[in-house]
């Protein structure tokens, strides 16, 4: 077992025995990517509360937390090899397991459409054959991602500056000229106070969480693309579990999902104001500019998609792209 693995999950292996004598409860073991109570892990965590309340005695999530137990971008190797049952994780963040699993940022339809159209169908697919996973709920699906920087920035031209990425920004800061450093949310902090990046990728909301608001002067809009963050289960722990302990999951998840809209429009609204409060300072990239920098993103990051995935590459395109 790998070091950081050893103390908390091996004790939530201990099987756990409630209510009657004959009576076990299922205990999965949880894990989020992001760091606990902030913005892109209280989804879950409201999601863990529902299933345990709803669960008692039939199933139960332990939750064993964030980064300090688990490096993020180990997150999709350790629900795929089942040494966590269910978890909070952003495709970008397992392109080490499946690379289309980047492809969620790039979606133009919401989740309920593309639930119907089959894209949503055609990616389980692959997670069901690459990452041995299920997706249970997608949070997030209308929030951009913006560039934040120390720097001005006058034009979509990204020339000198360094910016930290995940691989969802990799394609797009690349061909913009930037030189790219990829780091864990945990290290943004880091890196801007000792300068080894002018700025960083990151959503709309969430830069007061881990304090990078301190360390930010601009944000610069249009925002790209759309986050994603998503509950998933692994497959074995799902056959496991009997029909009634799976409702209690679907049905959580379920609620997760369709109640996401109103929270991610309140967060992004509060962090705005909150941003402009703090004094940073919006650089917006209007007409031409704004369209060549979107027209930039979509298209360095399609073309990131389908050179890592030429066979289902496209065919994800014509899934979650909206012509225009
Ligand atoms: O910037 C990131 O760490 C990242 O890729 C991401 C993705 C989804 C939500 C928040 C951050």
């Amino acid at each position: 077992m790998r070091r950081w693995l050893s103390a908390a999950i091996a004790a939530s292996l201990v099987p756990v025995f409630a209510g009657g004598a004959t009576a076990q409860e299922v205990v999965l073991r949880g894990i989020t990517s992001f760091a606990e109570k902030t913005i892109n892990s209280r989804g879950f965590e409201g999601f863990i509360d529902k299933v345990n309340e709803a669960g008692k005695g039939k199933i139960r999530i332990n939750y064993i937390g964030g980064p300090k137990a688990m490096p993020p971008f180990e997150v999709g190797k350790a629900l795929q090899g089942g040494v966590v049952d269910i978890a909070n994780v952003t495709g970008a963040f397992y392109t080490n397991v499946f690379p289309e699993s980047d492809a969620w940022k790039l979606t133009q339809r919401p989740m309920s459409e593309l639930r119907k159209n089959g894209g949503f169908d055609y990616m389980m697919k692959i997670y069901d054959e690459k990452m041995n996973a299920i997706m249970l709920a997608r949070q997030f699906q209308n929030t951009p991602f913006h560039v934040y920087s120390t720097k001005p920035i006058t034009k979509p031209d990204l020339t000198g500056l360094k910016l930290r990425i995940t691989p969802v920004y990799r394609d797009f800061f690349s061909a913009l000229g930037a030189t790219v450093v990829q780091t864990a949310p945990g290290e943004v902090y880091t890196a801007l106070e000792r300068g080894v990046v002018d700025g960083y990728g990151w959503p709309t909301a969430g830069i007061f969480d881990l304090g990078w608001h301190e360390k930010t002067k601009y944000r610069v809009d249009p925002g790209f693309y759309r986050a994603e963050v998503s509950v998933l289960v692994n497959k074995a722990a799902w056959a496991k579990l009997n029909a009634e302990q799976r409702k209690i999951i679907t049905d959580a998840a379920a609620e997760l999902e369709d109640g996401f809209a109103a929270v991610e429009a309140k967060e992004n609204a509060d962090d705005l104001a909150k941003q402009k409060a703090a004094g940073i300072e919006t650089i917006e990239f209007k007409g031409a500019d704004g369209k060549a920098w979107l027209d930039k993103a979509y298209e360095t990051g399609w073309a990131g998609v389908i050179k890592q995935s030429p066979v289902h590459g496209p065919k994800l395109r014509e899934f979650f792209s909206r012509p225009n």
